[in-house]
């Protein structure tokens, strides 16, 4: 028997099912908008929360005493936590699964005995994925645990701590295109700064310009196709941080012209921590022209940290998949589970029961969207909003072809434009028809 207790793939249901161990909406072969399910999700499951986190919070520690994080050999622990890692991957049936380097093999005396121990557990990857089918989604170095990245990796005082963190993400890129992960993340842990007493912002930005313009030659230099993505976070762990949401993100990539080359991994609760909502910061992201891939997990309505919790509002879902449905979905992003159970959710099945009811919130808030694009429910009354921006003149200055002064003699003319109503608890209602 497995350390879950489990041996048959979770499989679909149906909606009556009362088994948390059952999928009632997740469906993976059914077609929504002519895509399997599986294809529009793209699901994800994390290595860091569900393996190496203990179950620790600022006032207590561990608290799920895994087997696999107690010995006295870090590669066998390493080996056993691939064991059940793939396990879960194979039970849940999830396409895809991320890593940090840090989280899947031991860090060595040196930097070169940690890359040594990443290649050797990231070979037991390739064995594992190949006898599974699971992808990786995306790979990612552990800029931010370790002590030495204190002040920051990229935009570390140090250029020491710099070239050490540039040795990290070498190795992790490497690591990631050796298994064809399909996209590779910067979550910039510590570049940020808690006082400006003793932060010189400018040079900072610039030693981060120069860190991702380096990774991004590199990627090309080894053949990488996936995109970079940059993950943003306005604060914690620092009280600020350089990569704060979607908008200061593409300020950074303008300025230090990688717009070709990055684009974002947005996180929902990092979201909400920047005063957005999820749904702002993928539509702006879209809007720019830079979306990639999402963290799905949420943070709860009454603690201001990143409680990473599994998602479950199919409500807040549904206008994510609305917009995405609309904007022809995931390219090579996916749905990633960046969640952690909670620490009194100790039993091993707690951790595929999380997986499974937030999959099946996605999967409903999926087929509601899916109905809304087909009733138009929410694309009507958007439209109708806007039509006056179809006639000739007026699409002709948006093309360019009017100036100020032509529109203002218009507008001397005697235009006199009347308020129309916004209907948004009208909207609000159309919304809950659907979830
Ligand atoms: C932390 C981030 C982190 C990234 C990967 O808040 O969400 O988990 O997703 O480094
Ligand atoms: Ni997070
Ligand atoms: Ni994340």
């Amino acid at each position: 028997m497995s350390f879950f207790g489990l041996d048959a793939p979770i499989r679909y249901a149906g909606p009556d099912s009362k088994d948390p161990l059952a999928y009632r909406f997740y469906d993976k072969n059914k077609q929504v908008m002519g895509k399997r399910m599986e294809d529009h999700l793209r699901f994800s499951a994390c290595y860091w929360h569900s393996f190496t986190w203990p179950g620790g919070d600022p006032f207590g520690g561990e608290t799920f005493l895994r087997p696999w994080m107690h010995g006295s050999d870090p590669l066998q622990m390493a080996r056993d936590k691939a064991d059940v890692a793939f396990d879960m991957f194979k039970l849940l049936d999830v396409p895809f699964f991320t890593f940090h380097d840090v989280d899947v093999a031991p860090e060595g005396a040196s930097l070169a005995e940690s890359v040594k121990n990443l290649e050797t557990i990231t070979d037991i990857f390739a064995e594992k994925m190949g006898q599974t089918g699971t992808r990786l989604l995306w790979g990612t170095a552990n800029l931010f645990s370790h002590r030495r990245y204190m002040a920051g990796a990229a935009t570390n005082p140090d250029p020491d701590v710099f070239a050490y963190a540039v040795g990290q993400v070498k190795a992790a890129i490497d690591a990631t295109k050796k298994l064809n992960g399909e996209n590779y993340v910067c979550w910039g842990g510590r570049e940020g700064y808690e006082t400006l007493l003793n932060t010189d912002m400018k040079k900072e930005l610039d030693q981060l310009g120069r860190f991702m313009s380096m990774l991004v030659d590199y990627k090309h230099k080894i053949g990488f196709s996936g995109p970079i993505l940059i993950e943003p976070k306005p604060r914690e762990p620092s009280k600020h941080q350089y990569d704060f949401d979607v908008a200061t993100v593409f300020g950074f990539l303008q300025k230090y012209d990688l717009l070709a080359d990055v684009k974002v991994n947005i996180e929902q609760n990092h979201a909400i921590l920047a005063g957005h909502s999820f749904d702002h910061e993928v539509r702006l992201a879209y809007a720019l022209g830079v979306f990639g891939s999402l963290d799905i997990n949420r943070g709860d309505d009454l603690l201001g940290w990143d409680t990473d919790q599994f998602a479950m509002n199919v409500s807040e879902l549904t206008l994510l998949f609305h917009e995405m449905l609309k904007q022809g979905g995931f390219t090579t992003g996916g749905l990633n589970f960046d969640a952690k159970i909670r620490r009194q959710s100790i039993d091993p099945q707690d951790l595929l029961i999380a997986h499974v009811a937030s999959m099946d919130a996605c999967a409903r808030a999926l087929l509601a969207a899916e109905a809304m694009i087909a009733d138009k429910a929410l694309e009507g009354p958007l439209a109708a909003r806007y039509s006056g921006w179809a006639s000739p003149d007026n699409q002709a200055i948006l093309r360019g072809e009017s100036d100020l002064e032509t529109i203002a003699a218009k507008a001397m003319a005697g235009l006199d434009p009347q308020p129309r109503s916004g209907r948004q608890e009208y909207l609000e209602g159309v919304l809950n028809r659907y979830v």
